[in-house]
């Protein structure tokens, strides 16, 4: 059985819903200058607005202008929370001002408001994916230790504003994605960086994550400090990486696989620097910029509760050259995006990270990108429900049968919105339809899919009807 007061919601980010990209004084983001891409293209990175090139985080789907409608909806399935991000670019369009926008914190006090009039909590993360873009072409993003100045000017800003209206906070979504170092659109959404030619991509991704440690350190300390009653986790991307076999070099190399994802995790949670990390460190010769002071700062920064994100499961494999390698398993079927389908995974990553740490779990994000089908006012997405389904019955297992504390459950998205990944809409997973065609034309049509229903169910019975 759930607590009564689980948080069932729904979540989204502010780069891929918001839209009114350059309104009310927003200055452009990271995501603002990246193009659409499609499964086989990656999406483009470019050098600032290029006129003619169509930037779909530019438009979202307008929630800017529809965000009553939207919390209306939300509040009709019966959420207890809803999770979102600030655009960091809407407070402060370049970055490193002084003073905030104003009309920028008028507006998520408006969200903030109308959310709370439903009793719907908001769950905000300050950094999804995005950053403003003048900080990223002008001082290289994260790799420069004045971002930790910058993001803590604006993280109190936002503590200080919002006190009593948010609770749980996270700093920065899915930070352990910079480990796929290969993957320039984690480096750079999630940092502000491109990796420069020749450079050692790997030495400069522990410098970049370590200036981020800092950061989140002094705004867990920030916040206590505004608002005792203040939470704030980490985020990260987790799901399990399986031995490919029961060969002994196999599950070994599953442990190496997972040490990549946990290293973020470890430091945040534990407060220090894991002995298989510095051994690294040591073995490369990577020299990085840590002070003394910046580990006190680690140690005494460490989060309240543990926010992640799980869609997929992985597989490794022994591999002589790098510890390991990433395979496919057989024994799960896939998406249409080549994603793994694996319901178990919840539950096993739930106790595997719940028995390293101890600190209450909360799903942040979980859920299937589809090509929906719009037909006679709405979407019959029963594929989605039964995805959900599944994933919330290995909650359940793990919470009655494991004893895991989890928080709550935010899938993803609560509506329709822009990929982050392809910058498509069609990759769609909400629960609500957005008619693209009409936010072109401006009229934005919401649709409720059968899912909708299905989760209004699911929230009033806290999970009984399952
Ligand atoms: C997570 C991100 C989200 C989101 C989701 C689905 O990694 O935190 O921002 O978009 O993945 O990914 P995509 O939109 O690429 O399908």
């Amino acid at each position: 059985m759930l607590k009564k007061d689980f948080l069932w919601g729904g979540a989204v980010a502010a780069n891929q819903y918001e839209g009114a990209w350059n309104i009310d004084g927003k200055g452009p983001s990271v995501t603002d200058v990246m193009t659409k891409g499609s499964v086989d293209h990656p999406r483009d990175i470019t050098e600032g607005v290029i006129e003619g090139r169509e930037y779909p985080n530019h438009l979202g789907i307008d929630f800017y202008h529809h965000y009553q409608e939207d919390i209306k909806l939300f509040a009709e399935m019966g959420f207890k929370c809803f999770r979102l991000s600030i655009a960091w670019s809407r407070i402060f369009p370049r970055g490193d001002e002084k003073e905030p926008n104003e009309k920028g914190l008028e507006f998520y006090d408006a969200v903030f408001d109308e959310c709370l009039k439903y009793g719907i909590q908001p769950v905000v993360t300050l950094s999804h994916f995005e950053m403003p873009y003048y900080l990223a072409h002008e001082y290289g993003g994260w790799r420069n230790r004045k971002m930790i100045t910058f993001f803590i000017h604006y993280a109190t800003v936002c503590f200080k504003r919002y006190a009593g209206k948010v609770k749980y906070w996270m700093t920065f979504n899915e930070i352990n994605n910079l480990i796929d170092i290969d993957n320039p659109f984690n480096a750079w959404t999630g940092a502000g960086v491109l990796y420069k030619d020749g450079e050692n991509a790997e030495e400069t991704m522990y410098q970049i994550s370590h200036y981020q440690f800092i950061a989140s350190a002094l705004a867990v300390q920030e916040a206590k400090r505004v608002d005792k009653e203040m939470q704030v986790g980490c985020m990260l991307h987790f799901g399990p990486i399986y031995p490919y076999s029961c060969d002994p070099k196999d599950a070994m190399a599953s442990i190496k696989a997972m040490d990549r994802r946990f290293f973020f995790s470890d430091v945040q949670v534990r407060g220090k620097y894991p002995e298989y990390t510095k051994k690294l460190w040591q073995r490369k010769d990577f020299q990085l910029d840590i002070t003394d002071e910046d580990l006190a700062v680690i140690k005494d920064g460490t989060v309240d509760y543990i926010g992640f994100s799980y869609y997929k499961s992985t597989t490794a494999k022994f591999d002589k050259e790098n510890d390991f390698k990433e395979v496919p398993n057989p024994n799960v079927p896939k998406s249409d995006w080549g994603w793994a389908i694996d319901p178990t995974g919840l539950r096993y990553i739930l106790n595997v990270v719940y028995e390293r740490y101890g600190l209450p779990m909360f799903i942040v994000e979980n859920g299937f990108g589809a090509y929906d089908k719009f037909e006679n006012g709405t979407v019959n997405d029963n594929y989605r429900i039964e995805y959900l389904e599944k994933h919330v019955l290995e909650v359940l297992k793990a919470v009655d049968l494991d004893g895991v504390n989890v928080l709550g459950y935010t899938p993803w998205a609560a509506i329709d919105i822009i990929s982050a990944s392809t910058g498509e809409i069609e990759k769609r997973y909400g629960f609500i339809y957005v008619d693209q065609d009409e936010v072109k034309q401006g009229r934005a049509g919401r649709h409720k899919k059968a899912s909708f229903d299905w989760y209004k169910n699911v929230i009033s019975t806290n999970g009984a009807c399952l």
